[in-house]
Parts: C-alpha cells; sequence; structure tokens
C-alpha cells in the first residue's frame, strides 16, 4: 500500500482524495498555485508544495514541478483527481517511470479510450453495443455519403480527439454531409492537432445513462449501477441522479452484466465510466471516462463503497475484494453541481463568501472545499460544492432535496442554487421526463424568467 499519497488537484475533489487517504492511514501532500494557498485542502493535507501561478498550465497541469513535488516530499503515488492529468496517459508513463504510483487504470486503457475511434472499436470488440456507424475513421467525401446512406440520417461527424461534446457536427440531409465532414476535420484539427473524425447515427432525444465499473486489472471487474447525466446545459452536467427513473430492474441488470464482463476481458483497473446513449429501450456505447467522476457520489450513496478508498487501495496492489453479489443498490441519490454562476445567464460569478450554511440532517451530503470567508478564484471551474440527497425512494429524495436546497446559503456570490429550487420543484422533473435536451429547452422557453428567481 501507498504510503504518501500527493493529490495533484484542487477544490472539493481534492478533498474527498484527502478523506479517503487519511481513513486508510496515508500521508498526504496537497500542491496548489499561488492562488490557491488559502485553499482548504491545503489547510488539511499533512504537506503542502506550491506548483506555479494561477494558470493550470503552469501548476496543475505542469507536469515537471509535480514531479518536483514528488521528489521532495517523497511521495509515492499521486492522484489525479478529474480533469487536469487524471486521462493523460503520458502523464501516468511519466510517473511510474520514475517509481512513482499513478492511482488510476493503466496507462494503455488510459490511451485507447482517450481516441474515442480506437474506445468505440474496443468497446465493439467486448460485446458493448455501440451507436451505428463507420467502422473507424472517415477521411473521404465517398466514403462518409456511402455510409451516411447506409445508416441513415440525420448523422453525427466526431472528432476522435474529442469527447464531452467537443468538436461534433450533424448532418441531416446528404446535402448537408460534405461540408459538416469538412468542418469537422477543419475544427478538429485546430483544436486538437488531429483531423481524424467518424459518423454514427444521430439519436434525437436519448438520454445520457453511464455505468460505474471497478476492476483489479487482473480480470475481476464488477458494475456499480448506472447514473442518469441526461440533465445538462452545454456538456456540462447540472443534476445527476441513480438509479434511473428510465431503466428497470431487467434492462439495468443486463447491461451492467455487460459492462462487468467487458471489463473483465480488457483487465481494467481501477475506477471506470461507460458512457451511453439511451433511447427507446436500446443502450448505445459512446465514450469511457478512465477517471474517478465528479458525480461519483450519487453512486457511493446507493452502494454504500467508497469508490476513492477502492480506487486507491487497487492502484496500491490490494485485490478487488467486493464480489458482484456483495453489491446491493438502495434507494435513489440526486447530486446538484452548485456552481458559482447566476442561475439563469450561468454567468460565472467568483469572488468572497460572505456568509455559508449548508444543509445537514439525515441522507445529506456536501462535498465541498469552500468556508465562510473564502475568495472563490476566477482561474478554475466554478463549482461550489455538490449537494447529494439519499433517500429510499424517488420521492423521498426529492422531498429531502427540496429541503435541503431550502437551507443552503451561500451569500456573497451568485450560485445556482436557485436553479435547483426551481428544477426540484418540476412537474416534468418528478416524474423523471427529462432528456439530454430537457433542460436547454426549459431555459429557453424562460424556465428560469425572473418570477421563478425572486
Ligand atoms: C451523440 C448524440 C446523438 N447521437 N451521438 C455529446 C457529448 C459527447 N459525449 C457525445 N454527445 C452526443 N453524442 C449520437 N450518435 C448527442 C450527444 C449530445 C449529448 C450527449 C450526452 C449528454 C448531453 C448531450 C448534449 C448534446 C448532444
Amino acid at each position: 500500500m501507498f504510503e504518501k499519497v500527493l493529490i495533484a488537484n484542487r477544490g472539493e475533489i481534492a478533498l474527498r482524495v484527502l478523506r479517503a487517504c487519511k481513513e486508510l492511514g496515508i500521508a498526504t501532500v496537497a500542491v496548489h498555485s499561488t492562488a490557491d494557498a488559502n485553499a482548504m485542502h491545503v489547510r488539511l493535507a499533512d504537506e503542502s508544495v506550491c506548483i506555479g501561478p494561477p494558470q493550470s498550465r503552469d501548476s496543475y497541469l505542469n507536469i515537471p514541478a509535480l514531479l518536483a513535488a514528488c521528489e521532495i516530499t517523497g511521495a509515492d503515488a499521486v492522484h489525479p483527481g478529474y480533469g487536469f492529468l487524471s486521462e493523460n496517459a503520458r502523464f501516468a508513463e511519466i510517473l511510474q517511470s520514475h517509481g512513482i504510483g499513478f492511482i488510476g487504470p493503466k496507462a494503455e486503457h488510459i490511451r485507447i479510450m482517450g481516441d474515442k475511434i480506437e474506445a468505440k472499436r474496443t468497446a465493439k470488440r467486448l460485446g458493448i453495443p455501440c451507436v451505428p456507424g463507420s467502422d473507424g475513421g472517415v477521411t473521404e467525401d465517398g466514403e462518409a455519403l456511402r455510409i451516411a446512406k447506409d445508416i441513415g440520417y440525420p448523422v453525427i461527424i466526431k472528432a476522435a480527439a474529442g469527447g464531452g461534446g467537443r468538436g461534433m457536427k450533424v448532418a441531416r440531409t446528404e446535402s448537408d454531409l460534405v461540408e459538416a465532414l469538412h468542418m469537422a476535420r477543419t475544427e478538429a484539427k485546430a483544436a486538437f492537432g488531429d483531423d481524424a473524425v467518424y459518423i454514427e447515427k444521430f439519436l434525437e432525444k436519448p438520454r445520457h445513462i453511464e455505468i460505474q465499473v471497478l476492476g483489479d486489472g487482473r480480470g475481476h471487474a464488477i458494475h456499480l449501477g448506472e447514473r442518469d447525466c441526461s440533465l445538462q446545459r452545454r456538456h456540462q452536467k447540472v443534476w445527476e441522479e441513480g438509479p434511473s427513473p428510465a431503466l428497470n430492474e431487467n434492462m439495468r441488470h443486463d447491461i451492467g452484466e455487460v459492462c462487468a464482463k467487458a471489463m473483465q476481458g480488457l483487465g481494467y483497473l481501477g475506477v471506470g465510466t461507460i458512457e451511453f446513449l439511451y433511447e427507446d429501450g436500446n443502450f448505445y456505447f459512446i465514450e469511457m471516462n478512465t477517471r474517478i467522476q465528479v458525480e461519483h457520489p450519487v453512486t457511493e450513496m446507493i452502494t454504500g463503497i467508497d469508490l476513492v478508498n477502492e480506487q486507491i487501495r487497487i492502484a496500491g496492489g490490494a485485490p478487488l475484494t467486493i464480489r458482484q453479489e456483495d453489491v446491493k443498490l438502495s434507494g435513489h441519490a440526486i447530486e446538484c453541481r452548485i456552481n458559482a454562476e447566476h442561475p439563469a445567464t450561468f454567468r460565472p460569478s467568483p469572488g468572497k463568501i460572505a456568509y455559508y450554511h449548508p444543509p445537514g440532517g439525515l441522507g445529506v451530503r456536501v462535498d465541498s472545499a469552500v468556508y465562510q470567508g473564502y475568495t472563490i478564484p476566477p482561474y478554475y471551474d466554478s463549482l461550489v460544492g455538490k449537494l447529494i440527497v439519499h433517500g429510499r425512494t424517488r420521492n423521498e429524495c426529492l422531498m429531502r432535496l427540496r429541503r435541503a436546497l431550502d437551507e443552503f446559503v451561500v451569500d456573497g456570490i451568485e450560485t445556482t442554487l436557485p436553479l435547483f429550487r426551481t428544477l426540484v420543484r418540476n412537474q416534468d422533473m418528478q416524474n423523471g421526463l427529462y432528456d439530454i435536451h430537457w433542460l436547454e429547452k426549459f431555459l429557453a422557453t424562460g424556465g428560469m424568467d425572473e418570477a421563478s428567481l425572486s
């Protein structure tokens, strides 16, 4: 097992990892930019090292500075959190070549899943259902036209190096396709330095459902159910919940088994998330994330399993002691991402938190690294914290969430709390009837106009 873990991240996830390390008796090293000298993760860690100026590229993404921090402190492993270097295969390899553990999957698997064409090819080979589309990359107009005719319009063109919604173009008819292909390739080249693109059937009204997996790297792998992350705006998830209101027990069991088997076949190590679009009773693989995710607490609340603890132990060479039959999904959990943004325009609102009062009580969890008097810096993401609520049923969860949201006070900055107070009272949300476009439509049709903000 590791003796000292360096946490290459900031904010609530740095704190989340720190807590898992403390429980495992592992010493912690915080790293921080000059803008984060007063951050909670720095205060709570056993040691801390300043690794550079505010800009992420000079600090949290600065590999030489991180290696030096490991050297200075004698850290024997790095936890990358999410974002930053968490899905950088080269970083994982560099650490390993310096004898430092990377708390994440094998570099080989990070690399495969980072290339969306390779990821899809791998998923298909492992028996995971995929969106109909091209077998690999597409370069020629004629080839694109033939594939699109074959699968039927509309189609979507995606960048191999993209993911998370960047670099996508929809073609609704044959006459749109050639221009869409050229635009997609040009934009992919400019954004990622790689013009490889692929084609898929475009699904009009899917839900985004993802399966949490856990593997020991030696062929033992399990699934921990799903999270429904359909409620999003501009590819930023807003509200995540599990189980999905759209699935029944059989569908959940079947897709979970497919994912667990696939991860066994891959020899996957650590935590992972297999993302699907779900429409008309069918699952279609889109991507796999090889990191701990922002919304992992949803799964923790319904399984009782500490995912970060498992991640650290497995990366340290410990076996996976949880068997599939030990995983019992219990009740319902919803996570709200509270951002420092205007609740209707989403304009960022960094600044000083004048008053802070998080909610509490049975089934209520707040993952946050802010405190009263803390100033949210403008350089990073705008997450103030996550409110995660558990109930025995979805209905109990909603009632508890309504209460917890009303208790939550964050003064001095704008936050998205009023958005959630509106959503939790909305009929479609209460009925679980929403797809990936629901929130943007709701906002565009005045769902958050002045009346609902007062
Ligand atoms: C799609 C799609 C429809 N059809 N693929 C966007 C993010 C990236 N992970 C995949 N995305 C999509 N891929 C096909 N074949 C629609 C989206 C999409 C989306 C997906 C999940 C959550 C929110 C979304 C918002 C817009 C589009």
